[in-house]
């Protein structure tokens, strides 16, 4: 039997979080919260519930939690994540860990979607989902179906490939890149959420964006063709647009729009070929 650790990140999550560390406690060797400087009673509910604490005295986010968990439990075999906001199952938790016990993966990533759609997600999360998806597989070159979540298992050995970037809410992109950059093996599992207990606190529209952002950013310096090259393409597509709604005009002599059209056009080019080059560059130094 594989030694488990289970990581509950948790931020003022006093309502759920003893009885997401007592069910939890029934797969686990050890339930490790970490209360990233909540203002409520988290930690002392924690305590009651037979958790180990870990605390940190003001808020750093997730990812900075995960990064003080995971060096905590590093000794475990397995590494289990899970919200403690209670919309995850812990008696999912056996199915999770399957993989990694089996030596099938190095990272169990639990996925509402595996079979398509699940009907209870609220379809405003669903088309910020949808694009977090496709840009964290373009990114990590991998294909995933729900890659913001936070019900995943991690064999040991997997963890030193993480840098636990400390910037808002990436951190679930940021770990399945860094694996798959690393040849990790990645694989999903169908799990359950609910809805009926949200308490999210941050705006799903704002920490979606943030999430897009980073991830964009990593893709420039990993998948620099799809980054150059898409943009460039959607500028390249104004560029012509402009000319082509001026068609009509030209004989009137819309010289301006002409050029501007022009210049758009030419800096969709020359971001495509910067595209091409740094992809050629990156090619050479690897
Ligand atoms: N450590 C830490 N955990 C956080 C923070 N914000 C949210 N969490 C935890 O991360 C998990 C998911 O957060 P939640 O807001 O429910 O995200 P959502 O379900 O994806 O909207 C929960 O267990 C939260 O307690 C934070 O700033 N620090
Ligand atoms: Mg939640």
């Amino acid at each position: 039997m594989s030694n488990v650790a289970v990581l509950l990140p948790a931020y003022n999550e006093e309502v759920a979080i003893a009885s997401m560390i007592l069910l939890s406690s029934k797969y686990a060797d050890e339930v490790i919260v970490i209360d990233d400087g909540s203002s409520d009673r988290t930690s002392d509910i924690s305590k009651l519930a037979g958790a180990t604490v870990l605390r940190h005295e003001t808020n750093e986010g997730k990812g900075a939690a995960l990064k003080t968990g995971f060096m905590y439990a590093k000794d475990f075999d397995i590494i289990v994540t899970i919200d403690a906001d209670g919309q995850h199952n812990p008696a999912e938790i056996p199915d999770v860990i399957k993989p990694i016990e089996d030596d099938v993966a190095d990272i169990v990533n639990g996925s509402r979607y595996i079979n398509g759609t699940d009907k209870n997600t609220p379809k405003y999360r669903r088309v910020g989902q949808t694009v977090l998806d496709t840009a964290t597989n373009i990114a990590s070159g991998v294909k995933l179906t729900d890659t913001q979540s936070g019900f995943r298992a991690f064999s040991s050995d997997s963890v030193k490939y993480f840098n636990f970037d400390p910037d808002g809410f990436g951190i679930e992109s940021d770990m399945l890149i860094e694996a798959s950059n690393n040849n990790l093996r990645i694989t999903e599992v169908e799990i359950t959420v609910r809805y009926d207990v949200e308490t999210s606190t941050d705006n799903p529209v704002v920490q979606g964006l943030s999430v897009l952002m980073r991830i964009l950013e990593i893709m420039r310096f990993n998948r620099p063709l799809y980054f150059y090259g898409i943009s460039g393409s959607i500028i390249l597509f104004f560029g012509i647009l402009i000319l082509l709604t001026i068609r009509n005009t030209i004989y009137g002599g819309n010289i301006y729009l002409m050029a501007i059209g022009i210049f758009v056009m030419i800096m969709g080019i020359i971001l495509f070929l910067s595209g091409i080059f740094t992809d050629t560059m990156t090619r050479f130094k690897k």
